[in-house]
């Protein structure tokens, strides 16, 4: 077990679209539990492969409350949608933004499992949301790619500057070489 390292806005590899997964064999189990170690401990609902600089289409989902409903989708794909809903989302790649999206209500996905088998899954509610911000994701999109290009503009220069103070913060810790 291990845990990756989360890519963060603006990194251009957040952009990459992923490729679909063509077997399910013991690197990619490894892959999948380090994907939900790494969730777990960033404490989010969801996490997809490109974050964690993986272009494999690979999600990992818990949207309980107790954390112990953990859900893998490899290879998802909607194929029927219904209703729309506005929620505030966030994301582990963009700390500290929180946005209204509208998304679709309620969602089919097809997708392998993690033991590689096909399945079908009706969500709506959080999980819907989730699985769509997910596949966003995997598709080299971010929730803020949906705002208006003045809000988008305001949180990229908010974040620059965040990004800019920690990198300064950093340098002047001890060990660094500089
Ligand atoms: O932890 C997360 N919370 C969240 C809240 C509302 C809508 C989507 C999400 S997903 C996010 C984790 C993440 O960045 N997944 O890619
Ligand atoms: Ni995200």
């Amino acid at each position: 077990m291990a845990l990756l390292e989360i890519l963060n806005f603006p990194d251009p590899r957040l952009r990459r679209p992923a490729r679909p997964v063509e077997g399910v064999d013991d690197a990619l189990h490894r892959t999948v539990e380090d994907m939900f170690e790494t969730m777990y401990e960033a404490r989010g609902i969801g996490l997809a492969a490109t974050q964690v600089n993986i272009l494999k289409q690979i999600a990992v989902i818990d949207v309980s409350e107790e954390r112990n409903e953990p859900r893998c989708l490899i290879n998802p794909r909607i194929v029927e949608r219904e209703g729309e809903e506005s929620r505030q989302e966030g994301c582990l790649s963009v700390p500290g933004v929180f946005a209204n999206v509208l998304r679709a209500e309620k969602i089919r996905v097809e997708a392998l499992d993690r033991e590689g088998q096909a399945m079908t899954l009706d969500a709506d509610g959080l999980l819907a949301i989730c699985i769509q911000h997910e596949i966003d994701h995997l598709e080299g999109k971010l929730f803020i790619d949906y705002l208006s290009p003045l809000k988008r503009q305001r949180i990229e220069k908010k974040l620059l500057k965040v990004q800019k103070a920690e990198r300064i913060d950093s340098a002047s810790r001890p060990g660094h070489a500089g």
